[in-house]
């Protein structure tokens, strides 16, 4: 079995080697692969060096794709890769709104990956680590509508975004003026309600994406969302405060109990001992935090709560993982007869 990343040397691909390394994925090679600037770059797989190779214009060969190197290359070279007989798992937004491509949080609905035909898409982080929360939520009560405002760190930008932060807060302090490069004004102290483009319609692609992502996966077209999407100045880690608007009546205690029990989540929520999901503690957890749970006092039986998700992790490279595995544990994971 082999496995290749491309876009190895970006923010989510240096989390999926992290991530490969503890993963329960059985393979036994791994490719590595980024853009010319990168060719020859050593990084470390299980303490053993790996060299990073340009990404070739056609067909790797390799059973699995883990792809982050940005919409435009998965777009131009995933179909090449499929014919090639690899199965793609896909970071980018390139084919995740496509009938026949699946879009998966294998907590959620990893189900819908088994009817793959060749590539599978990864969520946007935003929504990857709010489903996590609502999904049960939604199974047990019928979310009827969702209203979430977020809190989304720089690496949702990347690398580049990362850097930018740090570059720009550096130049703040030392009475410099920061220029804006990845972000559209300058980030640190700061918070930008523009995370992608303006639509026709006022929201940004960014929260569009949260809206029919989380129907898509949920597998609910009737779910009313509104999303407002903000980019504040930290490192990794998004935040959300989501409002849900319950068929049933839920309590706080009852979110709580349920919460508990669901995949992926760690309810962290004791307000009174300073007990809430940050940035600070959910950075670098697989789990997905969610507390400041709440009887909602605008939709009767509704609910409030707050959650905190790696970007990198669970809105990225780990739910690419997971897919992977879900997909081998299932027994659809071959690998190609090779001389
Ligand atoms: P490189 O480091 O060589 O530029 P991030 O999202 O953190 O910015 O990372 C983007 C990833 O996508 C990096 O690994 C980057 O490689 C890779 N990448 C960017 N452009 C290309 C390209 N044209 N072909 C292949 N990989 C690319
Ligand atoms: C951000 N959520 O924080 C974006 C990054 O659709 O995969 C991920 C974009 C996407 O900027």
């Amino acid at each position: 079995m082999r496995v290749a990343i491309v876009g190895a040397t970006g923010a989510v691909g240096h989390e999926l080697l992290k991530v490969l390394e503890s993963s329960t994925l059985q393979f036994d090679e791994l490719l590595l692969f980024a853009s010319p600037r990168s060719a020859g770059t050593q990084l470390t797989f299980k303490g053993q060096p790996l060299t990073v190779q340009v990404t070739p214009e056609g067909a790797i060969d390799a059973d699995v794709i883990l792809a982050s190197a940005g919409g435009s290359i998965s777009k131009a070279l995933a179909p090449k890769w499929v014919e090639g007989g690899a199965v793609v798992i896909d970071n980018s937004s390139a084919f995740r709104y496509d009938a026949d491509v699946p879009l998966v949080v294998p907590e959620v609905n990893g189900d819908a990956a088994l009817a793959h035909k060749g590539i599978i898409a990864n969520p946007n982080c935003t929504t990857a680590i709010a489903v996590v929360a609502v999904a049960p939520i939604h199974r047990e009560y019928g979310v009827k509508r969702m209203i979430v405002s977020t809190y989304q760190a720089t690496s949702g930008a990347g690398a580049k975004g990362m850097e930018e932060l740090l570059e720009q807060t550096r130049a703040e302090l030392n009475g410099e003026q920061a220029q804006a490069s990845v972000f559209a004004h300058p980030i640190p102290f700061n918070v930008i309600p523009h995370i992608d483009s303006f639509q026709d319609n006022g929201y940004t692609k960014e929260e569009m994406k949260v809206a029919w992502e989380t129907r898509k996966i949920i597998g609910d077209d009737s779910l009313k969302i509104s999303c407002t999407a903000v980019r504040i100045p930290t490192l990794r880690t998004h935040s959300e405060a989501i409002t849900l608007e319950l068929e049933r009546p839920a309590t706080p205690d009852a979110v709580r109990d349920l919460l508990a029990g669901a995949a992926g989540v760690e309810v962290r929520d004791n307000p009174e001992g300073k007990l809430y999901p940050m940035p600070l503690t959910a950075s670098g957890k697989y789990d997905v935090e969610v507390g400041r749970i709440r009887e909602s006092l605008v939709f009767d039986g509704g609910i409030d709560l707050f959650v905190a998700g790696d970007q990198l992790l669970k809105g990225a490279a780990l739910n690419a993982v997971q897919i992977a595995e879900y997909l081998q544990q299932k027994g659809a994971l071959k690998a190609k007869q090779r001389a």
